[in-house]
């Protein structure tokens, strides 16, 4: 089974739509690890896109910011679609899923607490990695590309980008 991973668009509606097809055509399953779109900036598109392809998908720290009461006033936007609106509404935080024989954890940023955090390749907390109960582990948020084996559980990040 091939699973095409991808995290914070940032509403980057062209680069997003763009992966999405790429991945339709290769992936069996595709996973989308958060910050789809930034804090206040909701983009219907990207949440469309997700919503109809039937991605898996998590929340991100500007998902969650945006469900946050600093933008209860962004969320009574006419631009918003009532629907892709919902759709992130009932859009979990962290996702178990078994997919392929593998069982996967998806989260956007540190499955360990402070769950903000940004790990990298050198994280000592990845020797934690088999207490998770996983054996792929899916991140986002830190918009490095890594991928990381530790006693047989794989970590991948696929975001892209800069401003995170
Ligand atoms: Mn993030």
């Amino acid at each position: 089974m091939r699973l095409g991973i991808l995290a914070d668009a940032h509403g980057n509606v062209a680069a997003f739509d763009h992966a999405m097809i790429e991945l339709a055509r290769e992936a069996d399953e595709v996973l989308v690890a958060g910050d789809a779109f930034s804090d206040h900036r909701f983009s219907n598109e990207i949440v469309r896109t997700i919503r109809r392809s039937g991605a898996q998908y998590v929340l991100g720290n500007h998902e969650m910011s945006f469900l946050g009461p600093a933008n209860a006033r962004a969320r009574q936007s006419p631009r918003l679609s009532r629907r892709e609106l919902d759709f992130v509404r009932h859009t979990p935080a962290e996702l178990r899923v078994t997919l392929g024989g593998l069982r996967v954890l998806m989260v956007h940023g540190s499955p360990w607490p402070p769950y903000g955090r940004y790990l990298d390749p050198a994280s000592p907390e990845f020797d934690r990695a088999d207490e998770l109960g996983a054996d792929l582990v899916v991140l986002g948020h830190t918009h490095l590309p890594m991928q990381k084996r530790v006693r047989g559980v794989r970590h991948r990040d696929r975001s892209r980008g800069r401003k995170r």
